[in-house]
């Protein structure tokens, strides 16, 4: 039985359906072991709470990754996403090195920014920091916001394929081996994900719900490693994780008091059954 120890390094809002408390059970009901590294604790996310509370794990995460060392754990994949300070960036490095089964591979969901604005913690030296980390990914799976950033190029919210490929271009030139890049809209109606492999370009064109929603992101990236790990190729992955994410979102639909997250628990049945196909 295919049944891969993934390690996730990302944060526990606590409150708020995105980063760990969406990414392990996610990644759990695809079938794999999920190990995770939290990078700090906040009461909430940062995306419309005021006054959230914020620990900073910077500190224990080399002292953690040594232990494992030490024990001889190593991990199937790492798949990393919203990171709490530069330092951490440099930390993870050290833990691609040292934590990964030969083979293994590496997943990063940059997770620093959306809709054109960075996340309020973050500045353009994190950004620039992130950009070997990213670049030296096995996968990374940026939206359109965030692809700009590491690219240097200005976000718009009206483009054409041509913007669209050089983005692309100017991420494969930088060392990008497989791009899943989300929220690309050439049209009002639907949104889509492409999948870059090799230079070779997919779309999958999907429905687009006007609402937007905090999490998906994290919902998105979580059920795309999930898949890939399962054995699906890059684009049936992104696929699945794109019908996955919108079926989410309907669910959460018309409850405007669950503004902060996507109700993504509800939909994990439809996961674990598009995942047997
Ligand atoms: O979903 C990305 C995310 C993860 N973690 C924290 C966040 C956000 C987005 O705002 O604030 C703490």
């Amino acid at each position: 039985m295919n049944y891969p120890k993934v390690l996730t390094i990302q944060d526990i809002s606590c409150v708020g359906q995105c980063s760990l408390t969406a990414a392990l059970p996610i990644l759990s009901a695809t079938g794999a072991e999920t190990c995770i590294l939290p990078s700090a604790v906040l009461s909430t996310h940062t995306g419309g709470f005021k006054g959230y509370t914020f620990r900073d794990l910077t500190e224990d995460m080399p002292a953690i990754a040594a232990h494992w060392q030490k024990e001889g754990i190593l991990f199937d994949a790492i798949y990393t996403g919203y990171l709490g300070s530069i330092r951490q960036i440099s930390i993870v490095q050290d833990i691609f090195a040292k934590l990964r089964k030969d083979g293994a591979m590496t997943f990063v969901d940059p997770a620093m920014a959306d809709n054109g604005v960075l996340y309020s913690i973050f500045d353009m030296d994190y950004v620039n920091a992130m950009k070997p980390l990213c670049f030296g990914a096995d996968v990374i799976l940026p939206n359109l916001t965030e692809a700009c950033l590491l690219t240097d190029t200005p976000y718009r919210e009206t483009y054409d394929e041509a913007y669209i490929q050089e983005i692309l271009d100017k991420m494969t030139s930088a060392g990008a081996k497989v791009i899943i890049l989300t929220g690309v809209t050439y049209k009002p109606e639907t949104t889509g994900v492409i999948v870059s492999e090799n230079g070779q370009v997919r779309y999958y064109e999907h429905k687009r719900i006007e609402r937007g929603c905090h999490g998906t992101g994290d919902v998105y990236a979580s059920a795309f490693v999930g898949a890939y790990l399962r054995g699906f190729s890059a684009f049936d992955a992104a696929k699945l994780a794109a019908d996955y994410t919108v079926q989410c979102i309907e669910n959460t639909l018309g409850d405007d008091s669950h503004w902060y997250g996507v109700k993504f628990e509800t939909a994990l049945p439809m996961l674990i059954e598009s995942l047997r196909k």
